[in-house]
């Protein structure tokens, strides 16, 4: 499995660091919707779903976090630790968000509105899912 991580060009100087994100230039799709988590309780794990369609970047702006992600035949975990970095999620991919530090900001731009019919929530159902579209 390839994991895609982008890092972004920080642009620096004597205030601090600023990193622009544009569609189609540093990110592969048009962002519709962009949401974030924050305050996520120790020990917590999110996700335990894919997408049919849902393409999605995540950035950890702030603190850490991990990534599992699971295409169906294949698993890797990916830290997320500086802001620059974003982790390219593609739909039919399985993905759970876990070790959270107290100050995690995770960011997630996304291809596309908030639609519940696009998840895939049951892990069997994801198998099937995977490999009908390999
Ligand atoms: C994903 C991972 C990385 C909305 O109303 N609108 C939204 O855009 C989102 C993302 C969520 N919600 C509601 C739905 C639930 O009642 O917020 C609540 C928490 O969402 P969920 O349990 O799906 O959160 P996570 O952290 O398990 O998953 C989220 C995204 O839903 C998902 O697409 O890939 O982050």
């Amino acid at each position: 499995m390839q994991v895609i991580k982008y890092v972004f060009q920080p642009h620096g100087d004597d205030r601090g660091q600023l990193v622009a994100l544009e569609e189609f230039k540093d990110i592969p799709f048009n962002i519709k919707r962009v949401y974030y988590m924050y305050d996520t309780g120790e020990g917590v794990h999110r996700g335990f779903h894919a997408h049919k369609l849902l393409e999605q970047i995540l950035i950890c702006i702030h603190g850490s976090c991990k990534v599992l992600l699971d295409n169906g035949s294949e698993k890797k975990i990916v830290p997320l630790e500086k802001p620059y970095e974003g982790l390219y999620i593609a739909n039919n991919m399985w993905r759970e968000m876990y070790d959270f530090s107290s100050d995690a900001v995770l960011i997630v731009l996304a291809s596309q509105l908030y639609d519940e019919s696009d998840y895939i929530r049951d892990y069997d159902e994801f198998l099937n899912f995977a490999e009908e579209n390999k």
